[in-house]
């Protein structure tokens, strides 16, 4: 069965990182006999351009992956492919599909079948129902149509044993395209990693345990075999994690560092993490080991907005990590939410208080946003702020508004883009000239709302 499996044209701004989802589900395909399987990075091209695709690769089935924001891209490919070839069996996968199943089903006709959650088990079995014209009933884990009925198969388990699956496959990706645009490792390619799934917390915003559940880890042998070979397969130096909480157990960390030094393997990497999972001592190991960039996802630096955020993190875990990575010599990046359930003037302004107390080396800022099957987006939805007919339409994100308004956080992410360029002096400022366009995203309808005075309703 010739397949294509297609990762959708990204929102301005964004690079995009290797398909590893899709690399997976090949690498498992090709494992199981099914040798026809072709993955393709759409995320820097038109979604017109399927058309042409469709017309050289002829597959017979499509798979794509869904994010919320940019879930109109991936509709879009799936109706199209289908209007070139009715006869295209078209599959969704990833975050939004997974979701938000049932409406996608309900109003989007070209759309065949959907995998729920991690996939890797379940497109094999898909793929062996699809050829030997077996019962799609008995795939867990996946949604179809059946005499015009919606049919919605048994949960899928999460898969424990990690270790099992097969290195992510790019036999059809250039992973040199994957440079990087800015920092430490400008132009230069990286590979990307996951060493865990999931997340043992549940913050209120957040989709990951939605989608990979409880955290569970690979072995660290395990991981370092796939840096091995990325670095032998593909000469790659630079390696992102990927993983939501990598640092989760300190102890497994630790080994995955020092297993970087005993196989003296050349490269240098960075990765996410929360600032109550990582200690001085780990950190030094990370910096050894050749972590040269850590991302911290702060939120907020008022208690009471972690707190309605379900984020379980204290302010002084987030100066002592922050103080921390300066010791050991890692680069910082905090990243910022603005607009939780609580915020004013005063929140902030201790998040703004946060950032001169621990000098990240770079941030960022989000506005609040609101993710299907959150409970952010359940509170949101008891509040009469949104419905689920939002994600029938073609915008992109919807912001939660209980607390403040969207010129309100636009004009409040550029108070703190500059807060941010101020402290760095020169280079700060030329930081912000450089980048501050494509962070704040400066559209003329956003520069005439974001210059709007701040002022509360
Ligand atoms: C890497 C990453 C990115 C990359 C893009 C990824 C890419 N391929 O280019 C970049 C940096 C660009 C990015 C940006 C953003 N991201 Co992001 N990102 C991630 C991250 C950290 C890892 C994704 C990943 O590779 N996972 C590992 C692989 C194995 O999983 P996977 O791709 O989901 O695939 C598996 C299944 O989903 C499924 N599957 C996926 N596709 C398909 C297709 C088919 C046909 C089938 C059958 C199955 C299937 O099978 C795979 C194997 O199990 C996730 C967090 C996470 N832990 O997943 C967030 C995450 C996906 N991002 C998220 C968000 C919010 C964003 C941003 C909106 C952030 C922002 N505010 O700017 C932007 C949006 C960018 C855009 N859409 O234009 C949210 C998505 C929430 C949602 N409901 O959409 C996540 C879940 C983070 C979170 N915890 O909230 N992101
Ligand atoms: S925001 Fe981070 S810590 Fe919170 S649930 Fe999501 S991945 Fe876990």
């Amino acid at each position: 069965m010739k397949t294509l499996l297609l990762s959708p044209k990204l929102g301005s701004g964004f690079r995009g990182s290797l398909p590893i989802g899709l690399g997976y589900l090949k690498a498992c395909l090709l494992k199981e006999g099914f040798t026809e399987v072709k993955v393709l990075d759409m995320g820097r091209l038109k979604v017109e351009s399927i058309r042409e695709i469709i017309h050289t690769e002829s597959p017979e089935i499509v798979g794509i992956t869904t994010f919320t924001d940019i879930r109109g891209n991936a509709l879009k490919a799936v109706a199209i492919a289908k209007e070139i070839n009715p006869r295209v069996k078209t599959i969704l996968g990833g975050v939004h599909a997974t979701l938000m199943y049932q409406q996608i089903m309900e109003n989007y006709p070209a759309v065949d079948i959907i995998c729920r959650g991690e996939s890797e088990r379940t497109i094999v079995e898909l793929f062996q129902a699809l050829s030997n014209a077996g019962d799609l009933r008995k795939v867990k884990g996946i949604v179809y149509r059946q005499d015009g009925e919606i049919v919605v198969t048994e949960e899928r388990e999460k898969i424990r044993d990690l270790d099992a699956l097969p290195f992510p496959n790019y036999d059809d990706i250039d992973l040199k395209k994957y440079e990087d645009v800015s920092g430490p490792w400008k132009g230069k390619p990286v590979a990307t990693i996951i060493t865990s799934r999931g997340c043992p917390f549940s913050c209120t915003f957040c989709s990951s345990r939605l989608v990979w559940g409880n955290w569970r880890h690979r072995s660290v042998s395990n991981v370092l075999d796939e840096i091995e070979w990325l670095v032998s397969q593909y000469g790659i130096g630079i390696v992102s994690i990927l993983d939501d909480i990598p640092t989760s157990n300190k102890a497994r960390f630790k080994e995955f560092c020092q297993g970087i030094l005993n196989r003296g393997l050349h490269i240098t990497w960075r990765a996410s993490t929360r600032a109550d999972c990582v200690s001085l001592e780990l950190l030094e190991l990370m910096r050894e080991a050749g972590c040269l960039l850590l991302s911290f996802g702060v939120e907020s630096g008022s208690p009471t907005i972690l707190k309605n955020l379900n984020k379980k993190q204290k302010i002084e875990d987030v100066v002592n990590a922050f103080a921390w990575c300066k010791k050991a010599g890692i680069k910082t990046h905090f990243n910022v939410i603005i607009g939780a359930p609580g915020e004013t003037r005063a929140t902030i302004e201790e998040t703004k208080n946060l950032i001169k107390k621990t000098r990240p080396t770079d941030m960022d800022t989000t506005n609040m946003t609101l993710f299907p099957g959150t409970a952010l987006w359940k509170q949101a939805q008891d509040e009469g702020l949104c419905d689920d007919s939002f994600f029938l339409t073609d915008q992109e994100c919807l912001y939660y508004t209980g607390a403040m308004t969207v010129p309100e956080m636009y004009q409040t992410a550029r108070e703190v883009y500059f807060l941010q360029a101020r402290l760095g002096g020169l280079s700060g400022y030329a930081r912000l000239v450089k980048f501050g366009f494509e962070k704040l995203r400066w559209t003329p309808r956003k520069v005439v709302s974001g210059l709007l005075p701040w002022k509360r309703k």
